[in-house]
């Protein structure tokens, strides 16, 4: 497999993404720092939003094989400036992430990451696993064996947790026993 850098503001599905190129289940989990050691790069969303930072995904570039922007499909604006391929010394391709969002606008991020240069560009679904497998075999390498098929990639994914799933605290407390309490009183006194 090719090695991929993924970059793009924070929350538009870059760790997800990797989580379904693997076959796990989605469980939400914030990047506090690039993790370049495996075949996907992840990184933070914070280096694409800062321009300090953005100097380190220039560098973790160069470990990459293919640079890969990525855009939300429901993001209200796009991060990129027009023709930043330019500056690029990979193949820069575009993900826009999240098309089974109700609030995704796919074609208008399309558009955007089009202005930039990517190409080519795939709309994906970390949750429906819609588009997956164009873009696991765009990364294929000679002599590379699937783990998977493509049905078995383009289904839908079990999502464990998301960022917003809210604590389901009222069902954990009923659950508890009486003597799951512990009656601080009575250690007090004891
Ligand atoms: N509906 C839907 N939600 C998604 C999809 N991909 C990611 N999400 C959700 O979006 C939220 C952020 O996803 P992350 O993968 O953590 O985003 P990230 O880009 O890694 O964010 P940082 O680590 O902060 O840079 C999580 O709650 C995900 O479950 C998708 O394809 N569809
Ligand atoms: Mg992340």
């Amino acid at each position: 497999m090719k090695k991929m850098i993924l970059m793009g503001r924070s929350e538009c599905g870059k760790t997800t993404l990797k989580q379904a190129l693997k076959g796990k289940k989605i469980q939400y989990d914030k990047t506090q720092a690039v993790d370049y050691f495996d075949i996907i790069i992840d990184t933070p969303g914070e280096y694409a939003e800062n321009l300090d930072l953005a100097r380190a995904l220039a560098l973790y570039s160069y470990e990459s094989d293919v640079v890969a922007l990525m855009i939300a499909a429901n993001e209200a604006y796009s991060l990129y400036p027009p023709n930043i391929n330019g500056v690029c010394t990979r193949p820069m391709i575009g993900i826009v992430t999240q098309i089974d969002s109700p609030q995704a606008n796919t074609p208008r991020a399309i558009e955007w990451m089009r202005l930039t240069g990517a190409d080519p560009i795939f709309p994906i679904s970390s949750y429906t696993g819609e588009g997956l497998w164009d873009l696991f075999c765009y990364l294929r390498e000679e002599g590379d064996h699937f783990p998977f098929g493509k049905e078995e990639l383009e289904s839908p994914r079990v999502v464990l947790s998301t960022k917003y799933q809210p604590f389901d605290i009222g069902t954990q407390v009923a659950d508890m026993e009486e003597t799951d309490f512990i009656d601080i009183n009575n250690r007090i006194k004891g």
